[in-house]
């Protein structure tokens, strides 16, 4: 009996937050716009191999086709019905997707649009993604069914409607997300209809969801809404699994909703960490990488076991959300892998890795006016397939950060560290930092304008190791820069300002 609470009170206190990824695994990737079948096969082919932990897949439901302009990535977070039907695909390549992945140990967790419909504007018809009519003019939406009484209208208090002021926490909740449809989530019925459709997923096999838009839902009805998902699929998770919830609430200060409102509900999405990052790694505002030394709570971050951490989103990247232009994305590759290395060394957070498609961006008056370019597309609409190239990157514009070596080897960095308490930090006062994980794994950057000689003490067995970062260990050999650790620990780490990667990391898995 008091085992049993005290297996009830463990699953209370871990079910929302925990992860849900299989052991030995700690990060996940967004897979932004990809396809299912294209998924499935990542999963197989690269992502278990590789110990990646699961997916963050674009919204499965039906959504809104938008032709000006033409087929914009954002249209799918104007949905329609709960149907599973995008441009990413139908109900049965995504439950074969869920299979294969689960059955290859990498989980999915579905982007859940449940705080909003389409847009008011929209009129009605049934241009959507599988054909379901709508009609925005009287918030109706019958395939769900949702109809007017379900919208929060006579709530709002704004003059438009819409939400215009970030201060009142009210209007934050009660109006419209950029004159998205605003759902009722008060309502029983409401709730019934999104936990229907989660609970579907959930027993599809999915091991998670991220919930958009959470700081425009009220706590308590994300709860309420939480409270009635069924346990996970139990052909993959042990019974009792709770699924794991990590809600997007951009809470960079300032505004009248604060992330810490969501901290019984699951983990909430971290954006003063990349824009922070940001913000060291280009040096800007006089900041320095020697001061990350207390990187984390100590820089006014929300608590780690709250926190899901990532460098750029699909917003921010181009200019959506928030972050503004400190954030680093693939186009400034080079600061990238080092923003990427730094946070996957770091203990801090559950992370999330980008993996974006290339688009024209286009500055204008400071304004990316390519911002909406949706995913790499055919002339008819449909999503292009990932292509793979001889040298593991990937066609047709699919940018596959997550396949860039140095972001690759340092998931698997993470995965060796887990666990391993941060030592032996050592910084030369600017922008030349080290830090170990245990006697398990150490990382050393140069991110000054003069090459680095140092000797430190790495806490590592003595022996010769593969830098994970200009090459890896294959076999027996290593295709990068071989590290010595001596007897007592201490390893000479030189760097270029110049290398292309400044930055070494090594781990006890790739040692020689
Ligand atoms: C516009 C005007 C309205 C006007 C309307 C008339 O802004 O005032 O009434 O036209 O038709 C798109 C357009 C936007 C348009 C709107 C409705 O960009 O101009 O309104 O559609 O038609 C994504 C995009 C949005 C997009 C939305 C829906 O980023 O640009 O809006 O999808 O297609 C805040 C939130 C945070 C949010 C972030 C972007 O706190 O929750 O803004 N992030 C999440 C997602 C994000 C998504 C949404 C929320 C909405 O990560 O991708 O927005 O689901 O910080
Ligand atoms: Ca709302």
């Amino acid at each position: 009996m008091t085992m049993f609470i005290l297996l009830l009170l463990f699953g209370l206190c871990t079910g929302q937050f925990n992860p849900n990824v299989a052991c030995g695994r700690t990060s996940i990737v967004h897979l932004f716009e990809w396809r299912w079948e294209d998924i499935a096969e990542e999963c197989e082919r690269y992502l278990g191999p590789n110990g990646f932990g699961g997916v963050q897949i674009s919204p499965p439901n039906e959504n809104l086709i938008i032709t000006n302009p033409n087929r914009p990535w954002w249209e799918r977070y104007q949905p329609i019905s709960y149907q599973i039907c995008s441009r990413s695909g139908d109900e049965q390549q995504f439950r074969d997707m869920v299979t294969r992945c689960n059955n290859v140990q990498v989980h999915i967790y579905v982007d859940a649009v449940i705080n909003h419909m389409c847009g008011s504007g929209v009129g009605k018809g049934n241009f959507s993604t599988c054909g379901t009519y709508y009609n925005s003019n009287e918030s109706s939406f019958p395939g769900v069914p949702y109809s007017h009484h379900d919208f929060n209208d006579k709530k709002c208090k704004t003059g438009s409607g819409d939400i215009e002021n970030y201060g009142d926490a009210d209007q934050v909740r009660d109006c419209r997300l950029v004159s998205l449809l605003d759902l009722a989530l008060e309502k029983d019925y409401v709730r019934g209809k999104i936990a229907d459709y989660l609970n579907k997923l959930i027993d599809i096999g999915v091991a998670g969801f991220r919930l958009d838009a959470a700081k425009h839902m009220w706590p308590g009805d994300i709860q309420a809404i939480v409270t009635r998902l069924n346990d996970l699929n139990t052909k993959w998770f042990p019974n009792g699994t709770r699924p794991f919830i990590f809600q997007e609430v951009i809470d960079l200060g300032g505004e009248g909703i604060s992330c810490k409102e969501y901290f019984d509900i699951g983990r909430i999405t971290e954006f003063k960490y990349g824009t922070k990052l940001g913000i060291v790694i280009r040096k800007w505002d006089n900041e320095k990488m020697a001061y990350l030394k207390n990187w984390g709570e100590g820089w006014g971050f929300m608590p780690t076991d709250r926190a899901t951490v990532f460098i750029d989103n699909h917003d921010n990247q181009r200019g959506h959300g928030a972050g503004g232009a400190s954030i680093l994305t693939f186009f400034d590759s080079r600061l990238y892998k080092m923003a990427v290395g730094f946070m996957l060394a770091h203990p801090y957070g559950f992370t999330r890795i980008m993996s974006s498609y290339s688009w024209p961006r286009n500055f204008v008056d400071g304004k990316d006016i390519n911002d909406w370019v949706g995913p790499p597309s055919h002339s008819d609409g449909s999503t292009k397939a990932v292509t793979i190239n001889e040298d593991d990157t990937c066609g047709n514009d699919w940018v596959c950060e997550h396949r860039w070596r140095q972001i690759k080897n340092m998931v698997i960095f993470r995965n060796v560290v887990s666990g391993q308490a941060l030592t032996n930090w050592w910084d030369n006062g600017e922008n030349q930092i080290a830090f170990g994980r245990g006697n398990v794994g150490f990382i050393v950057f140069n991110n000054d304008c003069r090459d680095m000689d140092v000797t430190l003490n790495t806490g590592l067995p003595a022996g010769t190791y593969c830098d994970v970062i200009s090459g890896q260990k294959d076999g027996t050999g290593c295709s990068g820069t071989e590290i010595t650790v001596s007897s007592t620990g201490s390893a000479r780490f030189t760097i270029s300002s110049s290398a292309e990667d400044p930055f070494i990391a090594i781990q006890v898995n790739a040692k020689l």
